[in-house]
């Protein structure tokens, strides 16, 4: 067995048999700026107590699998630039020479698996980039939802990728998306796109008894929850599309590729967006773990 080492709330909550609701650490180091990366991380980890489950935030730190970060090491992770981007096939590697990397979602879901935990709540998960007809630039994480059984609830595909070839991509992989509320798909920092939802669900335990009854079939994998971000919060898909466009042609300019790609249009768009773009990624991650830990209370 591998050694993971558990938060003291963590290891409570199992111990007990808790809800347990997972998070993701590449969010911190890469998908977002100090220090609102930090204060983002520890007010979603607030939403989750609040709504009666345990966070559980996963990274590898010096060679070591952490299940539920203390405050410290989430704030020296925070503020270290020389944390690596992990995805699966960059594990065992961070593992055998004991570094420190930031989990990205199909990472997580490997770790959160082997920790026993059922749902974990992000932003946004990676997808089938633009163009990648060219650049053959597909996310692990599409893959890893088809083999990991770990429900994902992200706030629905970003306008930064091709929205319609990451839907096929899922539908081919057999990996439910099932929009939380609503019939048409949410956009990340949009709460409505022109595209329809391939399922949908109105209420967490409907989520929850959902994937019981896939784990029941024998199915591998998870769901991918798409959760709109509240209205209040969003930035229209019009509004925001041409801003994306711009972002992706700078990358493109710039041959900004592979693990580097989500990280810098992020980032630009943060820039164009005059920081709109920051605020509305921060509501949407706390609505997410908010329906996360409701969801994590039905299983
Ligand atoms: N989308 C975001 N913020 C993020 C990411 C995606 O809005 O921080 C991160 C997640 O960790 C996701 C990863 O798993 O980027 C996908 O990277 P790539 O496209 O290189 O697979
Ligand atoms: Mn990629």
């Amino acid at each position: 067995m591998i050694k993971i080492e558990y938060s003291s709330d963590v290891k409570q909550a199992i111990k007990n048999n808790e809800p347990i609701v997972a998070l993701e650490s590449t969010i911190i180091t890469h998908g977002m700026p100090w220090p609102e990366n930090l204060k983002t991380a520890k007010s979603v980890e607030s939403v989750i107590r609040e709504y009666g489950a345990t966070p559980a935030t996963i990274a590898i730190i010096n060679g070591v699998i952490k299940v539920g970060l203390e405050d410290e090491s989430l704030s020296e992770l925070s503020k270290n630039k020389a944390v690596r981007k992990l995805s699966r096939a960059d594990l065992a590697h961070c593992l055998v020479r004991k570094e420190t990397g930031a989990t990205t979602v199909a990472a997580t879901m490997i770790i959160a698996k082997l920790a026993g935990i059922k749902i974990f709540a992000t932003g946004g998960i990676g997808g089938v980039h633009k163009y990648a007809e060219k650049t053959f630039d597909i996310s692990a994480d599409l893959q890893e939802l088809s083999q990991t059984s770990v429900s994902v609830v992200c706030a629905g595909p970003k306008a930064i990728l091709d929205i319609p070839k990451t839907l096929e991509v899922l539908e081919t992989l057999g990996v439910p998306v099932i929009t939380f509320g609503q019939t048409s798909l949410p956009a990340f920092w949009s709460s409505d796109s022109p595209f329809a939802s391939p399922l949908s669900l109105d209420d967490p335990s409907s989520i929850a008894k959902s994937h019981e009854i896939r784990k029941r079939l024998g199915l591998s994998g998870g769901q991918l929850i798409a959760n709109p971000i509240p209205k209040a919060d969003q930035i229209p898909f019009e509004t925001i599309e041409p801003i994306v466009i711009e972002a992706v042609k700078l990358a493109n300019e710039k041959n900004i590729i592979a693990k580097d790609l989500t990280p810098f249009i992020l980032s630009k768009i943060n820039q164009l967006s005059k920081g709109e773009s920051l605020l509305a990624n921060i509501a949407l991650i706390k609505n997410n773990a908010k329906l996360a830990s409701k969801i994590a209370l039905c299983f």
